[in-house]
């Protein structure tokens, strides 16, 4: 296995999220299906209906797919679009998150339950309660579970300002405070939300909020937390401009500051990563459409060594 080359190459996957259960590298990926579909604003062209787990036992040995781990057809409420998914353990049990199109058409957030990280899970009969929109992330800190999610255009986010879905949402004004991801505390169950849902806010050096049309630096989708020296790093894909950027704060739900960039353009129109810990290196997984020849429902996986610098910044990735 080497750095910044597909992590597997007989099925195309994406969105990535890293994390290290029982000693091994686990990824969950979105399983990108090859299909002649149009791109579209709104996604229609990822049609994913299922997921693989794959997982290495370093990154520099080859990484084993432990096949579908859940599939369309057993999420009892989910219509289409199995978009980015991530994962949690607690006490003895793994929850596989994800988000999902219902009948109606409206994204909502999945979960499913397996007593291995290989999966197969089990999907629970409905979506958490309150869920909406795209691309949760799962962050552990202090014994309790926080998740992030959220995603503009086809993710739906701005279908949601109001706090009720609405089809045709105005235009926000390029001016406007950019809506960021969503955030909330799960309850012990894994299942359900603690506490509303708040968005998290991310402001840049001068305390002020971020714009909607500063597309190089406003929050898109693929939202990520993981914490370095005690701080908090939330990191997220700027979309329209297609670069991994991140922001800190002092806590989970933020305020956050605008900090820079962690991953330059990669081949194809989505960028999506995570960040993990592994024996004391740091790991960004990422996808990209190379191996596609630039189509961009056809990604997949790569990883490659993180490095920060001394004042606590992340040194910006060149894929
Ligand atoms: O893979 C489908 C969607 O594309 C994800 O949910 C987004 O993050 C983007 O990568």
């Amino acid at each position: 296995m080497k750095e910044k080359e597909p992590i597997v190459k007989h099925i195309f996957t994406a969105d990535p999220s890293a994390h290290v259960f029982e000693d091994r590298l686990y990824i969950y990926p979105s399983h990108d299906l090859p299909h002649d579909g149009e791109d579209d604003d709104e996604g229609g062209e990822y049609l994913m209906e299922d997921y693989h787990v794959l997982s290495m036992a370093s990154p520099d040995q080859d990484c084993i797919d432990h096949g579908e781990a859940l599939h369309i057809r057993d999420v009892p409420w989910a219509s289409k679009q199995m978009w980015a998914p991530d994962c949690a353990y607690k006490d003895g049990r793994y929850y596989l998150y994800f988000p999902a199109k219902d009948s109606a058409g409206i994204f909502r957030i999945g979960a499913a339950v397996s007593d291995s990280p290989a999966g197969p899970f089990a999907a629970e009969p409905s979506w958490i309660p309150g869920s909406r929109s795209i691309d949760p992330a799962v962050f552990k800190d202090d014994g309790r579970f926080y998740m992030y999610n959220g995603g503009l255009w086809g993710g739906q986010l701005e279908k949601w300002q109001t706090g009720t879905y609405t089809e045709n949402p105005p235009a926000i004004p390029a001016d406007a405070e950019a809506l960021g991801p969503y955030v909330a505390a799960l309850s012990e169950d894994m299942t359900s939300y603690r506490e509303p849902l708040r968005m998290v806010r991310i402001l840049d050096e001068s305390g002020e909020p971020i714009r909607a049309g500063d597309e190089e630096r406003r929050y898109f989708e693929g939202p990520w937390m993981h914490k370095y020296n005690g701080l908090y790093y939330l990191s997220y894909s700027t979309g329209t401009t297609h670069y991994v950027c991140y922001a800190t704060g002092t806590s989970p739900y933020g305020p956050f500051t605008y900090r820079g960039r962690i991953l330059e353009p990669v081949i194809g129109w989505t960028t999506q990563h995570s960040i993990v810990e592994f024996r004391g290196k740091w790991y960004l997984f990422y996808h990209d459409c190379a191996l596609s020849g630039g189509i961009n429902h056809r990604r997949t996986v790569k990883y490659t060594e993180l490095h920060y610098n001394p004042d606590g910044t992340i040194q910006t990735i060149v894929p």
